[in-house]
C-alpha cells in the first residue's frame, strides 16, 4: 500500500524486534505491513506516503481531544522551555494530583508514574503491603500491562494453578496470580472460598477493553465490591483505558462502584508518557517515604507530561459542561448502529461511551471465551477494506476502537458509508 512505510518497516526490522516498540503495531493480526505515521491532527492521521486516514486508534486512547490539540501542545512547549526534567518536586504535580482527586474522589492520594504497567505493578505491591497477603485475582482476557505477575493464564480449571503467559515469567510469580472469568462472580467466589485469607486484591478492567470491548453485566462490579469487602481484600480498578473516557470520573463514577485503588494511564498523560495509581489515604500512606512500600522514578511527574495531562484534564472538565461526553457517546452509538444494521447477525458490536468493538461472531460477547469465538480472518478483511477507504481501525480484533472530540459529522458519514459498502462486499464474497 505504501512504498515509504514498507521501506521503513524493513529498516526497522533490522534493529527492533518485529520492527516495532509494541507488538500490536506490527499489524501481524491483519496480515499486512504497518503504516508508518508522519503526523496527526484532530481526527486525522497521515502516513509517510502522504495518505490521510480518519483515526479510530487515537494512540490507543490518550488522544480523546483529537491529535495535537493546540492548548495541550502550547502547554507542553511552555513547560519544556523551562526545563525538561529536574528530579525534584514541581507545582504542576500537586495541581494535577489535586485535579485528579477532585474528578475521582476515591483517589484520596495518588502517585504519578510513567506507564500503565508501572501503575498496576505499584498498586499491586501496595495492596500486598497493606493486607499482608500475596495472592491476587485477575480476569481472563483483562490486560494490565506487562509486569511479570500479570502475564499469567488460567490453568485447565478455575481452581488449578495459573501458568506464565510469556517466556521469562517465573512459575513462582504466576502462582500468586489467580485467574477468574470476567462477568462470572461464582468463579471469584470459588477462589475466595478456597484461598480467601491469602488474597490481597482483585484487579479488574471495569470495562474490559483488551479482549475487544466487553461490558460488565449489572451485578458484576457491585459483586466484586461485596466479595472483596467480605474477605477484607482490596478492589483495584484498572482505569488506564476507562479513566476520563467514560466521563471525568471514569468507570467508577459511571457504574457507582468505588474501588480501594485505581490505576490510570493514557488520557491522564494527554499524549505524553504518564500514569498514576492511588486510592484510600490509609493505603497510600504506606508508600515511601511515608511508609515502607517502595516505589520511585526519575521521570515521574516530569514537566512535559504533567503539562500535557493537566491541560487535557482541564479541557475535559470544561467541555464536559458543554456535553462533550454525550456527544462522544452519540457519535459512537450511531456508528455502532450502522455496523449492526449493515452486517446483521454476523457481527456483535459492544459499545459504551466512546469505546467500541466489532466482533465477527454470532454470539453475544460477554467474556474471554465468547470474545475468542470471533472470526479473526473476517476482522482482518474488514480492517484492510476500511484502510483502503481511508479509515484507520485497531489492527486487531481484540483491541478497542476510540472516538475523540475531534471526530466530525463528516467523519461519521464517511465512516458509515465505508462500513455499508464493505458489509455489502463481504456478504457476497
Ligand atoms: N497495549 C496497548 C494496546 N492495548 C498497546 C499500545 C501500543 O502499541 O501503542
Amino acid at each position: 500500500m505504501g512504498k515509504q512505510s514498507d521501506y521503513l518497516f524493513e529498516q526497522s526490522k533490522k534493529y527492533m524486534p518485529g520492527g516495532v516498540n509494541s507488538p500490536v503495531r506490527a499489524f501481524q493480526a491483519v496480515g499486512r505491513n504497518p503504516l508508518f505515521i508522519k503526523r496527526a491532527k484532530g481526527s486525522k492521521i497521515t502516513d509517510v506516503d502522504g495518505r490521510e486516514y480518519i483515526d479510530y486508534v487515537c494512540s490507543w486512547g490518550p488522544a480523546i481531544l483529537g491529535h495535537a490539540k493546540e492548548r495541550v501542545v502550547a502547554a507542553v512547549q511552555k513547560a519544556c522551555e523551562a526545563g525538561l526534567t529536574f528530579g525534584a518536586p514541581t507545582e504542576r504535580e500537586y495541581l494535577l494530583a489535586e485535579l485528579v482527586q477532585k474528578l475521582m474522589p476515591s483517589m484520596e492520594m495518588l502517585r504519578l508514574v510513567n506507564s500503565g504497567t508501572e501503575a498496576v505493578m505499584s498498586a499491586i505491591r501496595i495492596a500486598r503491603g497493606f493486607t499482608g497477603r500475596d495472592k491476587i485475582i485477575k480476569f481472563r482476557g483483562c490486560y494490565h500491562g506487562h509486569a511479570d505477575g500479570l502475564l499469567v493464564k488460567a490453568g485447565s480449571g478455575a481452581l488449578t494453578q495459573s501458568t506464565p503467559d510469556s517466556l521469562g515469567v517465573p512459575v513462582d510469580y504466576a502462582k500468586n496470580t489467580l485467574v477468574a472469568e470476567y462477568n462470572d462472580l461464582s468463579s471469584v467466589e470459588a477462589l475466595f472460598e478456597s484461598q480467601g485469607q491469602e488474597i490481597a486484591a482483585v484487579i479488574v478492567e471495569p470495562v474490559a477493553a483488551n479482549m475487544g470491548v466487553v461490558l460488565p453485566e449489572t451485578d458484576f462490579l457491585p459483586g466484586l465490591r461485596r466479595i472483596t469487602d467480605q474477605y477484607h481484600a482490596l478492589l483495584i480498578f484498572d482505569e488506564v483505558i476507562t479513566g476520563f473516557r467514560l466521563g471525568t470520573g471514569g468507570a467508577q463514577e459511571y457504574y457507582g462502584v468505588t474501588p480501594d485503588l485505581t490505576t490510570l494511564g493514557k488520557i491522564i498523560g494527554g499524549g505524553m508518557p504518564m500514569a498514576a495509581y492511588g486510592g484510600r489515604k490509609e493505603i497510600m500512606e504506606l508508600v515511601a517515604p511515608l511508609g515502607s512500600v517502595y516505589q520511585a522514578g526519575t521521570l515521574s511527574g516530569n514537566p512535559a507530561a504533567t503539562a500535557a495531562g493537566l491541560e487535557t484534564l482541564k479541557i475535559l472538565q470544561e467541555e464536559k459542561e458543554n456535553g462533550l461526553y454525550d456527544r462522544l457517546a452519540a457519535y459512537t452509538q450511531r456508528l455502532a448502529e450502522t455496523v449492526r444494521r449493515s452486517f446483521g447477525s454476523s457481527v456483535r458490536v459492544n459499545q459504551i461511551g466512546s469505546l467500541m468493538s466489532v466482533f465477527f461472531t454470532g454470539e453475544p460477547v460477554r467474556d474471554y471465551q465468547s470474545a475468542v469465538s470471533s472470526d479473526t480472518e473476517k476482522y482482518a478483511r474488514y480492517f484492510n477494506a476500511m484502510l483502503e477507504e481511508g479509515i484507520y481501525l485497531a489492527p486487531s480484533q481484540f483491541e478497542a476502537m476510540f472516538v475523540s472530540a475531534a471526530h466530525t459529522e463528516e467523519d461519521l458519514e464517511r465512516t458509515c458509508g465505508a462500513v455499508k459498502r464493505i458489509a455489502g462486499e463481504m456478504a457476497f464474497s
